[in-house]
């Protein structure tokens, strides 16, 4: 699906394997999946455009069009907690930005952030993408919204609760364009490896699975840490690339789960 360079320059240091199967993916982490007790109620985020798996390097994003967080209070708008972060990005004398974010919850309930960074141009693909991302995060046990939809142009909505969830469990969800289901579309599956695993393949980093006609899917996941969750469609829509002629656009609706290992 897609040939990234980014990966490319990162294999050649592996064994010369070439490959077409990796991606990057926004990452929308907060410090802790569940806040059980006040001391983790002060979340701060890491906001990258990534390779999960890898855990590099980094592409920059611009800067983040939206970035919120709904409650059963509705939508509350956190641009304003924005800080940007520059950091060098391997393989390449420039620097790219990132964001980071704190966010104190003060009440039970269920918290769904999420940001949309401004488009990218892949220039490899002559693609836009924008990743429309979103992870749930409950706090205290009380669970009133997770099943809510953010309304985001492309948005995956868990039909399985998408925290407190086992190492192991499948994840189930349905793939909303605009608000209808996409049937047949296409979800990459990538764990937050951070660059500690060794894969011995690459077909091992992005796991890709079809939605059925609803626009359903399903995925076990086999280790602890962080999952995300993408679905990429190719919504019809242009946006003029950096030399001026149209583009197409790759519009991804991604969630982010946390599995744990059952003690
Ligand atoms: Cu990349």
């Amino acid at each position: 699906m897609f040939f990234s360079r980014h990966l490319l320059l990162l294999l050649a240091g592996f064994s010369g394997i070439i490959s077409p199967a990796s991606a990057h993916f926004l990452e929308l982490v907060p410090s802790t999946a569940l806040v059980t007790k006040s001391g983790e109620s002060r979340l701060s985020f890491d906001i990258r455009f990534t390779h999960p798996m890898e855990g590099g390097p980094l592409m920059n994003i611009e800067r983040l069009d939206r970035f919120g967080v709904q409650t059963v209070d509705g939508k509350h708008d956190l641009t304003g907690q924005l800080i940007v972060e520059t950091l060098p990005m391997a393989l390449n004398p420039a620097r790219v930005q990132s964001y980071t974010a704190d966010y104190s919850i003060r009440r039970a309930g269920d918290y769904t952030f999420y940001a949309s960074p401004s488009p990218y141009w892949e220039a490899e693909e002559k693609t836009m993408i924008i990743h429309h991302t979103k992870v749930v995060v409950n706090a205290y046990g009380l669970e009133n919204g997770w099943e809510t939809p953010v309304g985001l142009p492309v948005e995956i909505m868990p039909l399985s609760r998408p925290y407190g969830l086992w190492t192991g469990n499948i994840f189930s969800g349905q793939v909303m364009n605009n608000g209808t289901p996409e049937g047949d579309a296409i979800i990459e599956i990538e764990y937050r490896g951070e660059g500690k695993i060794t894969p011995l393949a690459t077909p091992y980093i992005t796991q890709t699975i079809r939605t059925d006609e609803n626009g359903v899917f399903h995925y076990a996941m086999p280790k602890a840490g962080w999952w995300v969750f993408a679905a990429l469609l190719d919504t019809g829509k242009t946006l003029p690339a950096p030399d001026g002629t149209e583009a197409p656009v790759e519009e991804g609706g991604l969630i982010w789960v946390h599995t744990q290992n059952m003690p």
